[in-house]
């Protein structure tokens, strides 16, 4: 029998978390949990792919503060593989595919290089391959800028007496030879002098500043990127594989979509792409995330209409509010080892523990990063205060393709087809958020609070904040009393935001 009034939607101010008898403290639970079905992250924040807020210096900050990140897909396929491979190369144990130079570069060439990858030095090899010196800031600081342009790498390369690691090296013997040499970067070579990896000492300072970094088996960081399913688009994936990304994420408005299920099966039956788990999305009812494991999704992405940007609710007047989205999809996904990703809507971090309360294992993250310095864009400035710019990929400024040779953000709204830009039907709108700090500061908080959640509810783990946790609902009185009231806040709250 078809209901029209099935149920009533519930979302983050609608509930609380009881307080429970516990025995935890929030220094020490952990926050580990299952992004996908083979991927786990030891924080569950995941940035959102948005052009305004993830390119590869916040898919690098994410990842190496124990998150993901996820390279929005409003640019060619080069350039979004290019992010890919920049956030693939930025830290590791051992980089097995270094950007190298050749000794008739010249130093310009080198410098332009170091500057687009942040780094500080090439490997030098002959046309065969062959290792036959190495180039560092310290070669190039006293070529005056003038001569940069003529001057050729092997004129300045330090060459004679090498030090170099054979390849197979471990990484206790490397960073002994690295010490004793007092050098930067050791390059790998096999019996020939063939260069086949670099490892520098960077690598291990970040081991131990970044211990909760989320990486692959090879020690680099993980990255995902967006896909639609329209045109070009498993080329893209293809693109995106090839340069080694981790979670390809089929990102449209309405995951339940012919063009978005084909395209999950199509990736899930391809041999090509079994090491790269697929995250389908976005639906918000118990059938959309039962067709999307149908299809094979290792994970499923909660979410319309939650977004703090998003107009699709009052545009379409489609949606649900996102506490019972998370939970009515929870509903498929149970026993299947399939998890969730609860997508949009959070604005303090009392949302995340409320979000994986409802059914969710991660949650991810827009507006609450893209007023950090990581994200694209500059400062703002007004009366003041400082802004970052921040927009849907359904706004008219995302959709429209004014200045550009096409938009790749249309078909997440289906519109793929629509031939001028005055025919778009905007479903986001374009803003700007408060700047705020770094992407590490902001985890820091964010995280915190998900402490001390954990805390009350009395849980060690995420799993057991899951099964532990209970809600109470709560009328519009409990949420003024919720927030700050009958005072004026003096002091701004470094996790607290009206
Ligand atoms: P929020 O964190 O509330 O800012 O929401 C971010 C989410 O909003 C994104 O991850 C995406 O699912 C959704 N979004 C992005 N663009 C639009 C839109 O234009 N409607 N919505």
């Amino acid at each position: 029998e078809h209901d029209p009034f099935a149920f009533t939607g519930l979302t983050y101010d609608d509930v609380l978390l009881l307080p429970e008898e516990t025995d935890v403290i929030p220094s020490e639970v952990d926050t580990t949990t299952q992004l996908t079905r083979n991927i786990s992250v030891k924080v569950p924040l995941i940035s959102a792919a948005m052009d305004t807020v993830t390119e590869s210096r916040m898919a690098i900050a994410m990842a190496r503060q124990g998150g993901l990140g996820i390279l929005h897909r409003n640019l060619s396929i080069d350039d979004q593989a290019a992010m890919v491979d920049r956030v693939k190369r930025s830290e590791s144990g051992m980089v097995t595919n270094p950007i190298t130079t050749s000794p008739d570069a010249t130093v310009a060439e080198v410098d332009a290089v170091c500057g687009q990858f942040r780094i500080s030095g090439l490997p030098v090899v002959d046309g065969a391959g062959k290792l036959v010196g190495i180039i560092s800031n310290r070669d190039m600081r006293f070529v005056p800028d003038s001569e940069k342009a003529t001057t050729k790498v092997h004129e300045v390369m330090t060459s004679g007496d090498l030090v170099t690691g054979h390849v197979g090296i471990t990484g206790e013997e490397a960073f002994a030879l690295l010490g004793k040499h007092r050098i930067e970067k050791l390059p790998l070579v096999d019996d020939n002098g063939i260069l086949t990896g670099l490892i520098t000492v960077k690598d291990f300072d970040k081991i131990d500043k970044y211990p909760d970094a989320t990486k692959d088996e090879q020690g680099r960081l993980r990255v995902g990127a967006a896909i639609g399913f329209f045109g070009d688009a498993f080329d893209r994936a293809v693109a995106l594989r090839d340069a080694g990304v981790d979670v390809l994420v089929v990102d449209t408005a309405n995951g339940q979509s012919r063009g978005e299920i084909d395209m999950i099966r199509r990736l899930k039956s391809d041999p090509t792409f079994a090491g790269v788990d697929i995250i389908g999305g976005n639906i918000a009812t118990r059938e959309g995330a039962a067709a999307l494991i149908e299809a094979g999704a290792d994970a499923v992405k909660v979410g319309v209409g939650p977004g703090s940007i998003c107009t699709t609710r009052v545009v379409a007047g489609v949606g649900v509010p996102q506490i019972t989205a998370i939970y009515e999809a929870s509903k498929a996904a149970r026993g299947t080892g399939v998890p969730i990703i609860a997508d949009g809507g959070l604005q303090h971090s009392g949302d995340i523990a409320k979000a994986l309360v409802a059914g969710a294992d991660s949650v991810m993250l827009g507006s609450l990063l893209a007023g950090t310095d990581e994200s694209p864009g500059d400062l703002i400035f007004v009366n003041g205060k400082q802004f970052k710019q921040y927009r849907g990929m359904g706004s008219l400024g995302a959709l429209q393709t004014r200045g550009k040779k096409t938009s790749y953000s249309r078909d997440r709204y289906f519109q793929a087809d629509v031939p001028s830009d005055d025919d778009l039907i905007a479903e986001g709108i374009e803003g700007k958020v408060q700047y705020r700090g770094t992407v590490r500061q902001n985890v820091f908080q964010l995280t915190g609070g998900l402490h001390q959640s954990m805390f009350y509810v009395g849980a060690r783990t995420v799993p057991e904040l899951k099964s532990r946790g209970r809600f109470v609902r709560i009328t519009p009185a409990g949420l003024k009393e919720s927030h700050p009231h009958d005072v004026q806040m003096v002091v701004e709250a470094p996790n607290y935001r009206k």
